[in-house]
């Protein structure tokens, strides 16, 4: 069993984390209820909602729906405001799990001010969250690399945590290389790629109507319908950064063989959201027994041994 958890150990920007799945900012850890649920799970950290600097209820329901391959989704960012999550960092510090706060500002100032304030908490890793897609009339932050420097400009070098960026999907390599050179220049620690895929439609043909309310039924898509888009990001941006860079893949795992693929991509751990919205906290177990296996028929010894040895 300790061989087992050996296996799938990894880090991200230094950190250790004791397997290669973890939860993902998102479903099911906005209360501290919710957090210790993770806490008691084998996700291999514990990962906050994306908080602001008010508390918000978020966007009017249905905000949430299941679909036959993964979920779309206009939460709208409900969660206890980030003061909330810096009490729930100090409560949950006594675990053996790093802590990962995620922040979404309004406005930029609200950026400078959460990551200040985070920088002075019990947490391992600031998740600096640039790519929510479900604020009626805010694009997303990482579409935009003039303001996302500005960001960048001003979030680095607040205090000794390392921060790293929630990225939205890109489609155009070229993008991913503008990125790229800011995660560089800024020392960036860590990228999350991807964020759901914005602004998509699904429709019941019955109703004749949106599936969800929010936005007029353009929200997040999630799960395995983005699996290939996260796979993409993860390798293009493997092939530019390499080492310098930890990542965190995410879009669509829901087994051993889908985290397999990140790992093969260049991916240093998985964050399970949807799945982990379906399942339950057993997933990560799971999910990271599964890849143990994979890596054991293969005759792998670590993660590291397979970390971005896609073959050609
Ligand atoms: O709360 C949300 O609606 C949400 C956020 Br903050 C995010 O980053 N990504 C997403 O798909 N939904």
């Amino acid at each position: 069993m300790t061989m087992k958890t050996k296996i799938t150990k990894t880090k991200i920007a230094g950190i250790e984390f004791g397997s290669f799945v973890c939860n993902a900012s998102g479903p099911n850890d906005s209360t501290l209820e919710e957090l210790e649920a993770i806490v008691n799970s084998a996700s291999s950290a514990i990962i906050f909602k994306s908080c602001t600097i008010e508390p918000r209820k978020g966007n009017d329901e249905p905000r949430y729906v299941r679909l036959p391959y993964g979920s779309i989704q206009s939460m709208g960012l409900p969660n206890l405001g980030y003061k909330e999550y810096i009490k729930f960092a100090s409560q949950l510090r006594k675990h053996d799990k790093p802590i990962v706060a995620s922040i979404a500002g309004l406005c930029i100032d609200d950026y400078v001010k959460m990551v200040r304030a985070f920088q002075d908490s019990d947490v391992d890793l600031i998740e600096v969250n640039l790519s929510c897609p479900n604020l009626e009339g805010k694009s997303q932050v990482g579409y935009d690399f003039r303001q996302t420097e500005e960001i960048l400009r001003r979030i680095i070098g607040l205090g000794d945590k390392l921060v790293g960026l929630k990225l939205p999907p890109y489609y155009e390599p070229v993008h991913n290389q503008k990125m790229a050179k800011l995660v560089e220049k800024y020392k960036v620690s860590f990228i999350t790629c991807i964020n759901s895929v914005g602004n998509t439609l699904v429709i019941d043909p019955e109703l004749e109507a949106p599936v969800i309310k929010p936005k007029r039924g353009f929200g997040g898509l999630c799960g395995e319908y983005i699996k290939p888009i996260a796979l993409a990001n993860v390798r293009v941006f493997y092939e530019l950064l390499k080492d310098k860079v930890s990542i965190f893949g995410v879009g669509g795992v829901g087994s051993g063989v889908d985290a397999f693929e990140f790992l093969l991509a260049g991916a240093d751990v998985v964050q399970v959201a949807t799945t982990f919205e379906k399942e339950g906290a057993s997933c990560f177990e799971r999910i990271n027994r599964e890849l143990e296996g994979i890596l054991q028929r293969k005759g792998y010894n670590s993660v590291q041994e397979v970390k971005g040895k896609l073959k050609y």
